[in-house]
């Protein structure tokens, strides 16, 4: 399989992030990957939009030439191709909990924190639009918040005690939020110390940019 994606992509970086814990615990996943320079405009040639019409990162490319879009699709895929180690959880309550923190890690910080990025520091160029990212900075605390109060009770990871999908969505933000200077309060003293434990972590050495 090939996986196409771009460093410090948020959407790439999850998924990537997501491949790197499977292969730490074990899991065979012969994917390799391949580049698509966004900053060139890469994802708008014909090429890509043959994988991808809608011109995004990241895509799996299957062994048959078929493609997969949607990083959370794609983490998905990989979590039935090889169940172990679970990181979506291992029965239906806690793949629920974990797909619900994952949701609101990708809607309420991932998502937020790319519009501020964008509009503000855009690594593709786009005007800056200081009224959007405002906008868009009143709404981080919500999401941020909650998954503060997740983790104040001294939890090593978003959902619990092991690594799941919600913490590579979440440190994929996190990267775009350091790579695009976009402040994460230090007041949440919790993000912080579960952030910098989570990046320190060999399992995903060589993943992160920043
Ligand atoms: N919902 C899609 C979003 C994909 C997406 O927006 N990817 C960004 C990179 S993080 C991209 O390809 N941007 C290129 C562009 O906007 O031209 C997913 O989860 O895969």
């Amino acid at each position: 399989m090939k996986l196409y994606v771009f460093p410090v992509a948020p959407n790439p970086t999850r998924v990537r992030l997501f491949i790197a814990e499977k292969r730490a615990g074990g899991a065979e996943l012969p994917i390799e990957e391949v580049m698509v320079n966004v900053r060139e405009g890469e994802q708008n040639a014909p090429e890509h939009r043959a994988r991808n019409p809608f011109a995004r990162l990241p895509v799996l490319e299957l062994d048959d030439g078929r493609y997969l879009l949607e990083s959370l699709v794609i983490m998905e895929y990989l979590e039935e191709l090889a169940p172990e180690p679970r990181l979506v959880g291992a029965t239906p309550l806690e793949r629920a909990r974990v797909r619900q923190l994952e949701r609101i890690a990708e809607q309420g910080v991932l998502q937020v924190v790319s519009r501020i990025v964008h509009a503000t520091n855009s690594p593709l160029g786009l005007a800056p639009n200081p009224e959007l990212a405002a906008h868009y900075r009143e709404q981080l605390p919500g999401a941020l918040g909650y998954l503060e109060g997740q983790l104040a009770d001294g939890r090593p990871f978003v959902a619990g005690e092991r690594p799941t999908s919600a913490d590579c969505t979440l440190q994929a933000a996190f990267q775009f939020a350091r790579f695009g200077k976009v402040e994460i309060d230090p007041a949440y003293e919790h993000l912080a110390r579960w952030s910098d434990a989570y990046r320190a972590r060999s399992e995903i050495d060589g993943v992160l940019l920043t």
